[in-house]
């Protein structure tokens, strides 16, 4: 007999779109092994919810749907319900940013409900909440629901499964080193390429390009402050085994000038900031005559437990130094690896990758349930 599970989706901007998309691509391809039904779609004021538990139609307008529809969500608590009462297995996907939705996954896992996310909050805020996520969770062998969130660092990329699977086949890591964030990649790729000749591109010129390409946040501050960065390290930092306070109790550089971080709207941060393009201009100048360029990275170095993000110089033949576009590269030094790192490359930014990372998480999940 076919497995039956019950979803429910929160939040449905970017991600959460591709995700539904994907989701109704595979529950049609797999109808014969697994039976998926969608229960709940909520967004931040408005929810779609079925009653009597029957498949929501997946299509490309949910979104729309949603807008008509003009029902509340329902609190956490009336969801777990909700879900329990179901009386089968129930996976909770978490495609918003909110921490407060994070704050109460270990009430959902005590609940025995599965969760899979791209919000990288609950993971890399304060050390309790991560503590207390895994101690609900069953994925060392406890009672209650998986969780599993492999697009909070990389997107889709193979990130968190490659550290986990390295570390619990008895391989030790010893750096984690690379690129976490698609927008910086693109911003530096753009503004300091390997082998430029003529005159070098203004940076500000390069955020404006990369605004109006949709790469950065609404607001280019939310990237160029290093804390989405951070909020990785952390996450990939917690999982080699490091006890890590808060994405802010390691140094992280922030690209934001100073004046600038306080100016009101994103608008007037992008007026200011040519007039601070003289002094990352200066760093990709010093770089460039030393044979290298500038790159905006993290670094885990496990043994000395130091963490760190910003700006670092690299060799025009680094692997770091030749990414492209908004790709992410991740190096894992190992013992079994020796001097060459394993090495995790490739898009890691972007609603469908991202929503792939979380897809993958779920058919994870169905595996094991
Ligand atoms: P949106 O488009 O803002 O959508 C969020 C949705 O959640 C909206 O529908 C909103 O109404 C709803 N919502 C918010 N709070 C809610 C609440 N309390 N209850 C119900 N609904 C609520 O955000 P995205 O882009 O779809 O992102 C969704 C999640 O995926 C976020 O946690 C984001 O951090 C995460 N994520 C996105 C990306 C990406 O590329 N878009 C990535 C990873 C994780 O790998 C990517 C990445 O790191 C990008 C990074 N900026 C980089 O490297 O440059």
């Amino acid at each position: 007999m076919a497995k039956d599970i019950k979803v429910a989706i929160i939040g449905v901007g970017g991600v959460g779109k591709a995700f539904v998309s994907q989701l109704s691509n595979y529950i049609k391809k797999n109808a014969s092994t697994v039976s998926v039904s969608v229960v709940y779609i909520a967004r931040s004021r408005a929810a779609l919810i079925s009653k009597d538990y029957s498949p929501l139609p997946l299509t490309a307008f949910v979104s729309e749907e949603l807008d008509a529809a003009g029902t509340e969500p329902l609190s956490v608590t009336d969801l777990v319900q909700f879900l329990k009462a179901s009386g089968g297995e129930a996976i909770l996907i978490d495609n918003t940013s909110s921490i407060e939705l994070a704050k109460t996954y270990p009430d959902i896992l005590s609940a025995g409900i599965h969760i899979a996310t791209p919000n990288k909050k609950g993971f890399s805020s304060e050390e309790k909440l991560w503590n207390d996520i895994f101690a609900a969770s069953g994925n060392n062998g406890g009672s209650g629901g998986y969780v599993f969130h492999e697009a909070t660092v990389g997107a889709g990329l193979p990130v968190l499964s490659t550290i986990r699977d390295l570390i619990e086949t008895g391989d030790e890591v010893t750096k984690v080193e690379g690129v976490f964030s698609g927008t910086m990649s693109f911003l530096f790729n753009e503004f300091a390429p390997v082998g430029a000749s003529g005159a070098p591109k203004a940076f500000s010129d390069v955020v404006k390009v990369a605004k109006d390409a949709g790469y950065t946040e609404p607001d280019p501050r939310d990237d160029l402050n290093g804390l989405d960065v951070a909020r990785k390290l952390t996450i990939l930092a917690r999982l080699s085994g490091l006890s890590i306070a808060s994405p802010t109790s390691f140094p992280v550089q922030s690209l934001i000038p100073k004046p600038l971080e306080s100016v009101s709207t994103s608008q007037e941060f992008m007026d200011g900031l040519p007039n601070y393009d003289s002094e990352i201009g200066l760093l990709a100048d010093e770089a460039k005559k030393e044979g290298k360029v500038i790159r905006f990275v993290g670094s885990i170095d496990v043994p000395s437990k130091a963490v760190k993000v910003g700006l670092e110089k690299f060799d025009f033949s680094h692997p770091i130094a030749g990414l492209k576009g908004s790709d992410n590269i991740i190096a894992f030094y190992t013992k079994r690896y020796g001097d060459r790192a394993l090495i995790v490359q490739g898009a890691g930014a972007g609603a469908e990758v991202t929503a792939m990372g979380v897809l993958s998480d779920v058919i994870k999940i169905i595996a094991r349930i």
